[in-house]
Parts: structure tokens; C-alpha cells; sequence
């Protein structure tokens, strides 16, 4: 296996993982697709993660990124060329992220969850009812807020509408990022809406856009098994350097024990400081099966405490 090969740890229905699949196709990437279960337990991922259940995670030998905010920015570091910034958009279009994968997500995946509840099985709704909506989940109280839900996202897809009016894609000529933030909700309210071709027609250039975005395709995708993406990794020592981060707000260093959560909550991943930025904490950590791994999480979105 070639140094830098990129493993995606995912399942084709996830509408997070499709974001970064765009990016691959955006990058014309070749990746190993790993298929992982859609509920836990994910015996051969928690190795690698220590414990984070959430869709996707990539793996480049050792090194371990959770959190689609992670994983797109290790792909541009490692893959500038062609940029998810054309024209020099650095920096607001993450901001972009934390509306789209934020308030947006939220009414989508109202929509979403009242449209599926009818053929889920109880342990899908039972699972992800809380892991979306905290754990005072009943989907009556989600049922009541449907309408208003498809109201805020007739407006905020109206907003890309707008957007697309003069352009090809959200910065201009060229794709990058913002297109794949919007693009994989759109593609969700399509496939799990049952009258969403319905409800997309009114939005004449999202819907231009949409086709220019999915014949850009997922890059090279080839499919993979878990047990060698866990061989791999034992394989493999993690490469990320040592990084200290003066300016960190929590007093936190190289070297100290913490413990990793998403802030919604989740499993704790343990393991000790090996690199700091405003941007993101990657931990050091040892499991029985795979070794040393060096697991990576963004700093926006998850809490760090004292291990
Ligand atoms: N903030 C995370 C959210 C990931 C997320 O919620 N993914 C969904 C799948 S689309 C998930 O993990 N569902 C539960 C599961 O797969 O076990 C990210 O950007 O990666």
C-alpha cells in the first residue's frame, strides 16, 4: 500500500460522508472504501478510534481523523492542488460549515428523520432520535416541528438558489468547498424525502448545480476490507509531528492525558497530547490490536478535559 493512502471508513447512505466523497471527486483522488456498520458496535473501527462511533473516519496509516471538519482539512494540506478555496476563499467558508452542518442539518434532519420513522426499524430510531436531538428524543415533539423545519429550509436553500443565479458553483467557475458543504444535504432531503423531487424543483439553479456537482463523482473509490485497514495501521507508526499551541485558551500542551468527546456527547477517546492548533488536537493513544495510533479531532465541537 502506497504512503498517504487514504481509507474511508463509512457507509454509502451516510449524508456526512458524502461531503468529503465530493471533496475526493473535487481532488480526483483514489481512496480504499471500508464499509462500517450504520449502528454500534463497530468492533473493527473502535480500535482505531478508541471509542469515537460517529461517520465517517479517514486513516492514513496511523494516523486517525474523526470529524468530516478534520478529515477535509487533512485533504487539502495533503492535496492542495486544486484548492477547496478557488479564488483565495480561505478562512469564512469553514464559517460556512458551522451553518450548514448546524442549523441547516438540524431542520434537514427533522425532515429527514419524520419522512423515514415510518419504515425505520426501532433500533435505527432509537439510536440516532437522541444522537440528533439529545435524550429527551420523542419523535412526536420532532413530528411537530416538521413544518417549520421544511419552511427554514425552503428559505436557506433559496439562499443557494440566489447564489447560483450567476455562478457554476458557490465561489465562482471553480468547485470547492462551500459546494460540498450544500451539496450533501441536498442530496439527503432528495434521497429520503418522499416528495422531494417535488419540493427541489422550485430551486431552478440548485438544481443546474446539483447535476454539475455530482458529475464531478467521488474520485476512485476501491473497496476494502476492515481487517487489512486494521492490519495497515499495525503496521504503520503515526507521522504527525510533535506541535505545541501557546496561545491555547485551556492551558492544554503536548503531553498532557485527556480525554476527547463530541460536545452533543458520545464516548470519550483517551490518550495524551501529540499536536496542538486553534483548529485542531490529535492524541496520541495505544490499543491491544493496532498499536500506537495517533487519533485526530477538530477543536469546534468537541470538549478536551483532563484525563
Ligand atoms: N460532526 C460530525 C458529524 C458526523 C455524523 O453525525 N455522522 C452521522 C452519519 S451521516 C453518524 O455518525 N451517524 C451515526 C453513526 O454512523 O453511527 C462530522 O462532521 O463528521
Amino acid at each position: 500500500m502506497s504512503k498517504g493512502q487514504i481509507i474511508l471508513h463509512h457507509y454509502p447512505q451516510s449524508p456526512v460522508t458524502e461531503k468529503v466523497r465530493v471533496v475526493l471527486g473535487m481532488k480526483s483522488l483514489s481512496w480504499k472504501s471500508v464499509e462500517i456498520p450504520r449502528l454500534p458496535p463497530k468492533p473493527n473501527l473502535m480500535p482505531l478510534t478508541g471509542g469515537y462511533r460517529l461517520t465517517p473516519v479517514m486513516q492514513i496509516g496511523a494516523d486517525i481523523y474523526c470529524d468530516t471538519k478534520c478529515i477535509i482539512r487533512e485533504l487539502e494540506r495533503r492535496h492542495p492542488d486544486p484548492t477547496l478555496f478557488p479564488g483565495g476563499a480561505y478562512g469564512m467558508a469553514w464559517g460556512v460549515g458551522q451553518w450548514t452542518d448546524g442549523p441547516l442539518f438540524t431542520d434537514v434532519i427533522t425532515v429527514a428523520l419524520v419522512e423515514m420513522a415510518p419504515n425505520m426499524p426501532p433500533e435505527f430510531l432509537a439510536d440516532r432520535g437522541p444522537l440528533y436531538f439529545g435524550p429527551d428524543f420523542s419523535l412526536e415533539d420532532i413530528k411537530s416541528k416538521y413544518t417549520d423545519a421544511l419552511v427554514n429550509i425552503r428559505a436557506q436553500f433559496g439562499w443557494f438558489d440566489e447564489r447560483l443565479k450567476q455562478r457554476d458553483f458557490m465561489l465562482g467557475a471553480e468547485p470547492g468547498l462551500p459546494d460540498a458543504l450544500a451539496y450533501y444535504l441536498v442530496w439527503f432531503l432528495r434521497d429520503r424525502m418522499a416528495d422531494g423531487d417535488r419540493f427541489l424543483s422550485q430551486f431552478e439553479s440548485l438544481i443546474g448545480w446539483e447535476q454539475r456537482v455530482k458529475a464531478i463523482g467521488h474520485g476512485t473509490p476501491e473497496e476494502f476490507s476492515d481487517l487489512d485497514a486494521l492490519a495497515i495501521a499495525k503496521a504503520a507508526e503515526p507521522e504527525t509531528p510533535e506541535q505545541r499551541d501557546p496561545g491555547d485558551p485551556s492551558g492544554l500542551d503536548v503531553g498532557m492525558a485527556v480525554t476527547i468527546a463530541p460536545a452533543s456527547g458520545g464516548p470519550r477517546v483517551v490518550g495524551t497530547v501529540r499536536s496542538l492548533s486553534p483548529d485542531q488536537i490529535a492524541i496520541l493513544r495505544t490499543d491491544t490490536q493496532v498499536g500506537q495510533v495517533c487519533v485526530h479531532f477538530p477543536r469546534m465541537g468537541y470538549r478536551v478535559t483532563p484525563a
